[in-house]
């Protein structure tokens, strides 16, 4: 088996979930054409950074992106970084002739993502934008349905992803309260999710009306410099530059409408990733928090027995769930997979399309549309009006 060497820049929730993948897929995808091999981790502050190689297994701790893109033997660079520097260090990697997957949002801006995109198009290497979602099995799932006909002609798009962490109104700003380092808030942070599932499943969106809502729009300066929610308790208050929340109507360039909502202001919702497909012959939802199941109603069923049904995604015949030669992948059927195979499968795409030299989906071309959607949402959020994609 071939390997490439990694070198994953950041190390708080999503590095956290890249790294566990790194190390898990060798285990869980024997027949890997190639292997990654974790080189190095880097970040800024070197406690922080030593302490997340050691517990996760990589090799060293870099603490200048430079020098990470110096190494001849790092081949993947991993962005988990705040989302002002993923397209420039993604162009930086580029250059050095580094393949790329980076977290979402991919940019900051539709000129930005496109600058991404010509630099990995330049470079010819391979990139992947991480949308974990796609990869569950239920949601892999219901694409095919889709492809196959199953839905018929798709009427409706319906999707909601609801938080609830930041509605304590004495947690401090930090990198994701703050538009000139987030780009927007649940817009950019949970909203892309719910586009890229929609752009995927649905195709194109080409006009979008939406409005979003700060509600706590003041909070205290944070004092830590930990990356995340710890630290605050500062008198001094600051400005919330980001979106709460965003709701938007679309419509699809195949006749269908849709709607989106995102939040981090529904108590209860830890989250709540969800959607429903409406279409001519049935119907099909998800929750991620029963990520193991996707729900099909069947609209020719016979009147009596017709009803929705709960398919549990855990078989070797589901995506993602069986090994090449038979047999499963992750553990028996029922014994459910969970949020961390996600990023595991989707790893092993990568690797796959590194092998191939091919960009699995999503990639930067798939983030530039994101993109184009979100500042379409977001225009209309300012302006008030419908606004073209
Ligand atoms: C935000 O809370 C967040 O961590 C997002 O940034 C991730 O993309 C999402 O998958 C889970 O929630």
């Amino acid at each position: 088996m071939k390997e490439i060497g990694v070198g994953m820049v950041g190390y708080a929730f999503m590095g956290r979930a890249h790294g566990n993948a790194y190390r898990q897929v060798p285990f869980f995808y024997p027949e890997l054409p190639v292997k990654p091999v974790m080189k190095a981790i880097c970040g800024r502050t070197k406690e922080a950074v030593d302490a997340a190689a050691t517990q996760m297994g990589w090799q060293e701790a870099i603490y200048d992106f430079d020098e990470l893109l110096e190494r001849d033997d790092i081949g993947l660079i991993d962005i988990n970084t705040p989302n002002n520097v993923h397209v420039p260090m993604a162009i930086k990697a580029a250059e050095a002739g580094k393949h790329i997957i980076c977290e979402k949002p991919l940019a900051m801006s539709v000129e930005e993502a496109e600058a991404g995109l010509a630099a990995v198009q330049k470079a010819g290497i391979v990139h992947m934008l991480c949308h974990n979602y796609r990869r569950i099995p239920a949601v892999w799932m219901a694409k095919q349905m889709i492809e196959s006909g199953v839905l018929g002609q798709l009427y409706h798009w319906r999707a909601t992803y609801l938080q609830d962490w930041l509605m304590d109104p004495s947690a401090p700003l930090f990198w994701r309260t703050q538009k000139e380092v987030a780009g927007s808030g649940a817009l950019g942070d949970l909203m892309a999710h719910s586009i890229d599932l929609a752009l995927w499943m649905m195709g194109d969106i080409s006009r979008v009306s939406a409005a979003w809502k700060t509600f706590v729009k003041k909070r205290p300066k944070l004092v830590s410099t930990d990356g995340g929610l710890g630290g605050g308790g500062a008198e001094e208050l600051g400005d919330v530059t980001v979106d709460d929340a965003t709701l938007s109507l679309a419509e699809f360039s195949n006749g269908a409408i849709g709607s989106f909502e995102a939040t981090r202001f529904a108590p209860g919702h830890k989250n709540s990733n969800c959607f429903e497909i409406n279409g001519s012959k049935g119907s099909i939802r998800f929750n991620l928090e029963r990520l193991n199941e996707i729900e099909y109603y069947n609209a020719e069923d016979d009147c009596k027995e017709a009803g929705f049904r709960t398919i549990l995604s855990s078989d070797g015949c589901h995506p993602f769930q069986g090994l090449p030669g038979g047999g499963p992948r992750f553990w028996p059927a029922g014994h459910n997979i969970g949020y961390e195979h996600t990023f595991i499968n989707t790893i092993a795409d990568l690797m796959e399309g590194i092998a191939k030299g091919v960009s699995p989906n999503p990639n930067f071309e798939d983030g530039v549309k994101i993109q184009k959607v979100l500042a379409a949402v977001e225009k209309s959020c300012v302006d008030g009006q419908w606004a073209e994609v």
